[in-house]
């Protein structure tokens, strides 16, 4: 009898607590999961692992004066008492605010954190410093920035696009063909950010190929691939969709295959795009012959497949992965022009998809699910970056950025604030972030463990995992919420965020209550149990006219979760629109599907025309740095964990080689270079160099390699600091912006070459902690 057994959530699935002893023994998947994720299971293990910090610690170099910041990442810790370490962090935020103002905090954040609605790290944060007068904030994701800068100008909110999803059943019913830029990673599908009720992806892909569907997949590597869809299979240059996509919809318009009464009806700006497409523009038609030198693609392959995209119902399907890459709004934008030319858009089974399978929810029936989230005030600094900048604007105080039709200035940041995330995980080009990191004067970060951000702070809060903590979960994307408990005592002296950010509240004033704390409108006298209540209640109204007889909050805790019915068919934006473009436009400028957009036209930006277009990227294999550096990287994310969360566990280290991250070479790269499975090799350009296992594998492209992010940063500090012992692939990725539209993260873009590691080779030292002492 499992039924009673508390529940435990993640971003990875929701679980219940086998106990023994009073601790926890397994994580059982909650019975209603017809194909739980593995990842789970390492929540066990890590609760009390050596890389979890036990007290607060603060750097040996921050206490004795701060003068060479530089030793961040491999100094030593003191470890100190809570008050000792709060009054500290207390005296730097006032000394920031009183002597470089709020917008001199660098509270982005940028992170998944863990499951929970109110034991949410960022939330908890941003309520903090909302109170505490406000901070420099940062927009958009690294998901896919890119998609959420240009989908307003051209079609609709991602939000909206997401929410309002095709379904796989839709893809099912019309037996419809998947054109799947970047393929469907399953995988990808473990994970939702706020949790997780069932998967059902896997089984409804199944399902809707049994039907009669069918899935073109256009990716570097066929790793990802079901062996049914292997012939279908298109191996495509890295970083070269764009022109794909061009001789697709070339190929439709040359042949007259392209709707044009929907084109004319829906759309705005084909004539604008039409002659360069066409070629009349600058001489060169976007045909298949032209496509295939640049993705080599064969043309007769490029043009077979347009060809069936006219012929039967189609799914132009765009995996987040096409806007971590340089011009990736337009690879979006163009994605949506192949969907309008085929005028399908607004049709069950049909349109552009959103990233099917890039999470849970994407492709699944879902509503909305209105769960109440921690309120977090407002924030009365109105500094911004684009999230990804984080590295440009430590580095360049006052230097500007164009970013979506605005001139943003850098602020001049003075103390960076994190919880839940991890930017030596997350960002490119780790060397040029540590030189940038060095600006800071003071680095305050919450971590349960002793990841790479941790290394590099100066006062380090030791925060509880999810598992010692009650709280409320559900994803606004998913079906369920869930009562979740504290199923583990907090490790040593591990506090929750909330609680930690309590007593720093206590310690501060406000911009304007210079006589009382912020404790009082920080916690409103609220504990732990009256917050979830509180939440919980926000929720039942929320769904008071969809579910009307919600349990209270004492039956909801003891029943442990509680489903929403999924609409038969959510009321779509696009549908709408399509059946009455007049009576229902779409919240673009024009109310139609942008093909040229004057707002993005009127951005004046060198290269970007107000149309998709195929621009050269600073990094691919056709550029002559490819002479020096012949092979793509691509990073990609890990099946056995999410993101670096885990990493130290044994599942994710079982997916290693040699102990280091794996990287996935063609045989015939491995072969030239004298590369054995196996071998420990160092990936390298002159950004910095990683050491990583060879997996060899006629499963990806020749000329392109793989590796999953998530290795934990683990700089060589004896042999050259520019190396990571580990394999985390951001030592190698190029800092460099989508484009001046969204200024996204184009961690895609970039190439390397790859050798055998020679010589004494240093272990790994990613978890072992560092040297702790205690105060003098
Ligand atoms: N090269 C390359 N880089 C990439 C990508 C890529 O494709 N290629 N993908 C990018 C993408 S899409 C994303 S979303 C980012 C992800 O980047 P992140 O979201 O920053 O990565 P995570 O490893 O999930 O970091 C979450 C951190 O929060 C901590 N944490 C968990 N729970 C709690 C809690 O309750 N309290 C506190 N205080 N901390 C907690 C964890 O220990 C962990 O260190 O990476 C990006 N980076
Ligand atoms: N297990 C697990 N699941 C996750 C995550 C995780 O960390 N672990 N992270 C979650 C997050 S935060 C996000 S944003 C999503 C991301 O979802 P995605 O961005 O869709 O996922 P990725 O795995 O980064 O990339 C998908 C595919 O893109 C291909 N690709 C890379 N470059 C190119 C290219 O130039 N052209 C083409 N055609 N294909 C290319 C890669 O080979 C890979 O198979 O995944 C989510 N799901
Ligand atoms: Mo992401």
């Amino acid at each position: 009898m499992t039924h009673n057994l508390p529940f435990v959530a993640a971003h990875w699935g929701t679980y219940r607590a086998e106990m023994a002893d009073g601790r926890v023994r397994a994580l059982l998947p909650y019975e209603d999961d017809p194909d739980p994720s593995p990842i789970g299971q390492a929540m066990v293990e890590t609760l009390d692992d050596p890389c979890r910090i036990g007290q607060p610690m603060v750097r040996r170099g921050f206490l004795d004066g701060n003068a060479d910041r530089s030793l961040r990442g491999r100094d030593s810790f003191v470890a100190v008492d809570w008050d000792t370490a709060l009054d500290l962090a207390a005296r730097e935020l006032l000394r920031v605010r009183r002597d470089h103002s709020n917008e001199a905090i660098y509270g982005g954040s940028y992170g998944w954190a863990s499951a929970g609605r109110f034991h949410h790290a960022q939330s908890q944060l941003r309520r903090f410093l909302n109170l505490f007068g406000g901070y420099t904030s940062a927009r958009d994701s690294y998901s896919y920035a890119a998609a959420e800068v240009i989908m307003p100008h051209v079609l609709a909110p991602m939000k909206t696009l997401l929410t309002e999803h095709g379904t796989w059943q839709e893809i099912a019913d019309r037996k419809s063909l998947i054109v799947a830029f970047g393929g469907i990673a399953v995988r990808n599908g473990q994970v939702n950010g706020g949790g997780v009720a069932r998967h059902t992806q896997r089984d409804d892909m199944a399902a809707a190929l049994d039907a009669g569907a069918d899935i073109v997949t256009i990716n570097p590597s066929a790793l990802d691939l079901d062996d049914s869809l292997r012939d279908r299979w298109l191996s495509i240059r890295p970083n070269t969709d764009m022109a794909l996509m061009l001789a697709l919809a070339h190929t439709l318009v040359a042949r007259n295959l392209h709707d044009q009464a929907f084109v004319d009806s829906h759309c705005t700006g084909f004539d604008a795009f039409r002659p360069y497409l066409m070629g009349q523009m600058d001489g060169q038609p976007k045909s298949a012959d032209w496509a295939s030198s640049i993705t080599r693609i064969p043309a007769r392959r490029i043009v077979d497949l347009a060809l069936q995209m006219a012929r039967r119902p189609t799914v132009v399907n765009f995996s987040w992965s096409m806007t971590r890459q340089q011009n990736g709004e337009e690879i979006i934008w163009m994605a949506v022009v192949l969907a309008a030319l085929l005028g399908g858009i607004g049709r069950r089974g049909e349109g552009v998809a959103c990233g099917l399978s890039a999470v849970n929810s994407v492709g699944n029936r879902r509503g909305r699910l209105p769960v109440a989230a921690l309120p977090t005030g407002t924030n009365p600094v109105s500094t911004f970056i684009p999230v990804a900048r984080i590295a440009d604007m430590l580095l360049d105080p006052g230097g500007s950025v164009h970013y979506n039709g605005e001139d943003l200035t850098f602020p001049d940041i003075r103390l960076v604030y994190w919880a839940g995330g991890n930017p030596f995980h997350h960002h490119q080009d780790l060397n040029r972030l540590r030189r940038a990191w060095e600006r800071v004067e003071t680095v305050i970060v919450h971590e349960p463990h002793w990841t790479p951000l941790a290394r590099f702070a100066d006062i380090v809060f030791p925060a509880t995992v999810s598992m010692e903590r009650n709280d409320l979960s559900g994803s606004p994307q998913d079906t369920h919420i869930f009562a979740t408990s504290a199923v583990a005592k907090p490790f040593k002296q591990s506090r929750n965020d909330h609680d930690i950010f309590a007593d720093l509240a206590a310690r501060v004033t406000g911009p304007t209550d210079v006589d009382g704390t912020i404790l009082d409108r920080f916690t409103e006298g609220r504990s732990e149990a009256e917050w979830l209540q509180r939440l919980y209640d926000r929720t039942v109204k929320n769904l008071s006219a969809t579910m009307p007889d919600m349990p209270r909050y004492d039956e909801f805790r003891v029943i442990g979760t509680v489903s929403v019915p999924v609409p038969e068919h959510p009321r779509r934006l696009l549908e709408n629109f399509r059946a009455d473009p007049v009576e229902h436009p779409l919240p673009t400028p024009s109310g139609r599907i942008e093909i040229f957009s004057n707002t993005i036209a009127g951005f004046g930006r060198d290269g970007i025309a107000g149309h998709p277009m195929w621009r050269d990227p600073v990094e691919w294999q056709g550029a002559s740095l490819a002479q020096k550096f012949p092979l793509h990287l691509v990073t990609h994310q890990p099946d056995r964990r999410l993101h670096s969360q885990l990493d130290q566990s044994s599942h994710s280290r079982a997916g290693k080689i040699a102990g280091r991250a794996a990287c996935v070479i063609n045989s015939i790269d491995a072969d030239v270079r004298g590369i054995c499975d196996g071998d420990i090799v160092e990936v390298f350009n002159d950004r910095g160099r990683c050491l990583a296992g060879a997996s060899l594998s006629p499963d990806v492209r020749k000329g392109v390699v793989l590796m999953a992010t998530g290795a934990w940063y683990d700089p060589d500090w004896e042999n050259g600091s520019d190396r990571c012992k580990h394999g985390n692939p951001n030592v190698l990725t190029a800092d460099l912006p989508t484009s001046e539209i969204a200024q996204g993260p184009g961690a895609l873009t970039c190439l390397v070459d790859i050798r055998k590691a020679e010589g004494d080779i240093p272990p790994v030292t990613a978890f072992d902690i560092p040297e702790i002492t205690l105060p003098t």
